[in-house]
């Protein structure tokens, strides 16, 4: 008796593994049992890791029946399937995330405790894969959470890095990369498949040849390849039953070593290829926002991307499947450019492997796209040399010519005579090379941005040649994030204030949020809800005083800024107005007294290669030392730095904040995921009109947001004159006065050139004109000051912007994407 998959079936083989049942003795045997028989030790000799280990297999036990049964309805109803294409997942930690999904924590927690267990120690003990450098790579991860909370099929596809993004440290204030060992103690959630491993060629030359049919072929001769072994991971519904799967990719050569070599004595050169081949998942290229044009980067997308549609087309769909129909079974998401290069592999899969002819094969691999859009920088748009292309995949780059070529033959035929224009939409850009984002938008049936400015800026500013030919191909949706992580399982107090308000349905349908909207009136509910905010204040400063020796002194305003740390977003101009308040105490403008007590809680890692990023640590760094220390402040203005930002510490700090720091130069920031976080927290935005703080601000109101700065017509204006900072600083004795102040010593040890790299930059470059919007961020600080001052009316506020921002739930997005792009529904 054959099953589906002509594997042997069995009566009892086709039953879901039955769910154990949900109570605490029933979660204490299980737990002792994968204790023993998994980790191979008893109670009384347990480490820690063993604990957290056999709990962790013991919450996954719980979700498997829900995963096998997903798996068996999608081969049994050949749903339209998502593929999601990522180069980067910033999971997070994924016990808690489990353990809600399953309803299992009050269980847990209680089953522990009779074991003497605490479970803040067990979760204490996960290390998160950070498998991603900042908000693309979150997104990811909550995109996947809400397709598996909305019952859409969704493989996620992306890369298993052995070392994630750095580890920071800092030595005398300057930021030290440490290697990322997330899986040294083993991690709990991965199911590798090595005999599901597929094949991935690189290098060699092409041949052509003439087929039996007597038409021309042509043949890859690939110079080597590696293994890709899939690693599975669960990605929870939340309470709906489903798990769906992340498939992840790690490097293996194909043969490990040479052993007549070994055997000859060179230990080093036998175990070359190997080395070589798993350097290709080896690490994540700690870049944001900026491609790193290196081999090892193009082989990374390739390797992933390669195994991914293998891995569909040969495992997914059934054998003999015609691939003419591939657009019904799947829409591969291009999570940025990172992934593009599967728009050739597909060509080459379809018409090298399966004869189809060009014009069938172009219409199908056109039908299978999407491409999301992340950036507006122009450096952050991936270029791949010719070249090396041609040396790494000489298939493809034949592929992607003969794309270009049909592709200005159309844009020919659409603007006849306009060679230029022909010439600005080239695929290829002779002397650069590829330019992967028009490749993905003449692939993509869809070309999306993350936020309406964004989107609208792509259209007008970044692509306006293809928005002309194609404008129906361009859509927009506004990033979300998972009110699962982000807020059920980050604010637990305020989720149950919520809960007992409300009800609980909001976590799945976060616009229900707005049904609090009557309590920002409730004096009863305000003080309920002041009272969260402290408790979460009091939550944070017990972790940085243990984690990092840091002190939150209580009763402050807690300023946050967390997020990459990049020029464009401004750091700098956050640490001026820091510096600007010193400097008038120092200088006796102002008395102490009038400061009003804060703390600034900077969070930020820099990419290793970025200099001007990394002094901009150095800077934030010693600055914080100097005025941490000086009595003249009276503690009422504090810096808090904690090194080693990451998705952890972004869920305890978060809900902690009273004021969230949006502050990029208007027409950077594509979207931001930060900004939607802190609103639904609670906290209230200071921000530029960029990416998704235009949405925010016009969903929670004027009044509950301070707004300053240029707009993007205004900034794109000033630009255009010619932008001279240092009439701006030669112009603003306050501003003047802040910067010298960096320059005087106060905070280099006398030393007045420590800082010259920030300092003449923000002088005389300032790219991202911070000290043009200086006057107008201190001015909006001033009303920020102005309204804490009233906490009835603070708290009012931070309540209307919970309550309004709801649509920023990445369910929401899902179902943009649904409609928009996908054009698939749920399959329930
Ligand atoms: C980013 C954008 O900078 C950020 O604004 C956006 O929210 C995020 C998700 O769409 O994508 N683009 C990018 O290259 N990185 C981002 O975080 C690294």
């Amino acid at each position: 008796d054959l099953g589906p998959s002509g594997n042997p079936t069995h009566p009892l083989a086709t039953a879901p593994v039955g769910a154990p049942p949900h109570s605490v003795d029933g979660f204490v045997k299980e737990f002792l049992h994968e204790l023993n028989t998994n980790q191979g030790v008893p109670l009384s000799m347990s480490s820690v890791n063993d604990q957290y280990m056999a709990l962790a297999s013991t919450v996954r036990n719980y979700l498997m029946a829900r995963w096998l049964e997903t798996n068996r309805k999608v081969h049994e109803n050949k749903p339209k399937t998502i593929g999601y294409l990522s180069a980067e997942y910033l999971l997070g930690r994924q016990l808690g995330n489990a353990l809600l999904a399953t309803d299992l924590s009050d269980i847990a927690e209680k089953g522990l405790a009779l074991c003497g267990i605490d479970i803040a120690t067990l979760r204490a003990q996960e290390v998160e894969p950070g498998l991603g450098n900042g908000g693309l790579g979150r997104l990811a991860a909550c995109f996947i959470d809400s397709l598996a909370t909305m019952d859409v099929p969704c493989v996620g596809y992306g890369i298993r890095y052995e070392y994630g993004i750095f580890r920071q440290t800092f030595v005398d204030g300057r930021q030290v990369e440490q290697p990322d060992t997330w899986l040294s103690l083993g991690s709990p959630w991965e199911f590798p498949h090595p005999e599901a491993s597929v094949q991935v060629d690189f290098g060699g030359h092409t041949e052509r040849y003439i087929g039996e049919d007597g038409r021309e072929r042509v043949r890859w001769v690939p110079a080597w390849n590696v293994l890709g072994v899939p690693y599975n991971y669960m990605v929870p519904g939340y309470l709906n039953g489903r798990v769906n799967t992340l498939r992840l990719w790690s490097a293996q050569a194909t043969k490990a070593f040479d052993l007549q070599i070994f055997n000859s004595g060179d230990y080093a050169q036998a175990v070359r290829a190997q080395t070589f081949a798993e350097n290709i998942s080896k690490v994540l290229y700690p870049e944001d926002s900026t491609p790193q044009g290196k081999e090892l980067r193009l082989q990374q997308q390739y390797f992933f991307v390669a195994c991914s549609l293998r891995d569909f087309i040969d495992h997914s769909l059934e054998d003999g499947f015609d691939l003419h129909n591939l657009p019904e079974r799947i829409t591969f998401q291009l999570n940025d450019t990172h992934p593009v290069i599967a728009v050739p592999e597909l060509m080459r899969i379809l018409i090298d492997e399966y004869d189809f002819e060009w014009d069938e094969a172009w219409d199908v691999t056109s039908r299978c796209f999407a491409y999301t859009c992340h950036t507006l920088l122009p450096e952050a748009l991936e270029v791949w040399p010719t070249d090396l292309l041609g040396r790494l995949l000489p298939r493809h780059l034949e592929l992607i010519y003969q794309i270009n070529d049909h592709f200005l033959a159309e844009v020919r035929e659409a603007f006849p005579g306009d060679d230029l224009r022909a010439h600005h939409m080239s695929i290829i850009s002779h002397g650069q090379g590829v330019r992967m984002a028009f490749l993905a938008t003449v692939a993509g049936t869809k070309v999306n941005g993350v936020a309406e400015l964004h989107s609208q800026l792509l259209r007008d500013k970044v692509l306006p040649d293809f928005s002309a030919l194609w404008p129906e191909k361009f859509t927009n949706v506004t990033n979300g994030v998972t009110p699962r992580r982000f807020v059920r399982l980050s604010n637990p107090k305020l989720s149950e204030l919520i809960n007992d308000t409300i009800g609980n349905g909001w976590v799945t349908d976060l616009e229900r949020l707005k049904e609090l909207e009557p309590y920002a009136d409730d004096p009863e509910f305000r003080a309920q809800f002041a009272e969260i905010k402290a408790w979460n204040k009091h939550r944070i400063a017990d972790l940085l005083r243990a984690r990092d020796g840091i002190d939150l002194p209580d009763g402050h305003l807690v300023d946050v800024m967390v997020k990459r740390l990049h020029e464009y977003k401004r750091q700098s101009l956050k640490l001026l107005h820091i510096v600007s308040l010193y400097e008038q105490v120092l200088s006796g403008k102002i008395a102490a007294s009038e400061v009003m007590p804060r703390t600034v809680v900077f969070g930020s890692k820099a990419a290793p290669g970025y200099a001007m990023a990394k002094e901009t640590i150095h800077l934030i760094n010693k600055v914080a030392a100097t005025i941490n220390a000086d009595p003249i402040l009276e503690g009422r203005l504090k810096i808090a730095f904690p090194a080693n930002y990451n998705v952890t510490l972004a869920e305890k700090l978060i809900p902690a904040a009273d004021l969230s720091e949006q502050i990029s130069l208007a027409g950077m920031e594509a979207s931001g995921t930060g900004n939607m976080k802190f609103a639904l927290n609670g906290a209230l935005t200071i921000g530029t009109d960029d990416g998704a703080n235009v949405e925010i601000r016009k969903l929670v109101g004027d009044k509950h947001f301070f707004l300053f700065g240029m707009s993007e017509p205004e900034v794109a204006e000033l630009g255009a004159q010619g932008y001279n900072p240092h009439s701006y600083y030669d112009a603003n004795p306050q501003l003047k006065a802040t910067l010298d102040l960096i320059s005087s010593g106060v905070f280099s040890n006398g030393d007045r050139h420590l800082f010259d790299m920030v300092v003449e930059n923000l002088k005389n470059q300032d790219r991202f004109m911070a000290l043009a919007d200086f006057d107008s961020y201190v001015a909006a600080q001033a009303k920020v000051e102005e309204r804490y001052a009233d906490q009835d009316s603070w708290m009012r506020s931070a309540i209307l912007n919970m309550a309004r921002t709801g649509y920023f739930s990445s369910d929401r997005s899902m179902r943009d994407y649904l409609q928009r792009i996908w054009h698939t529904t749920p399959m329930l």
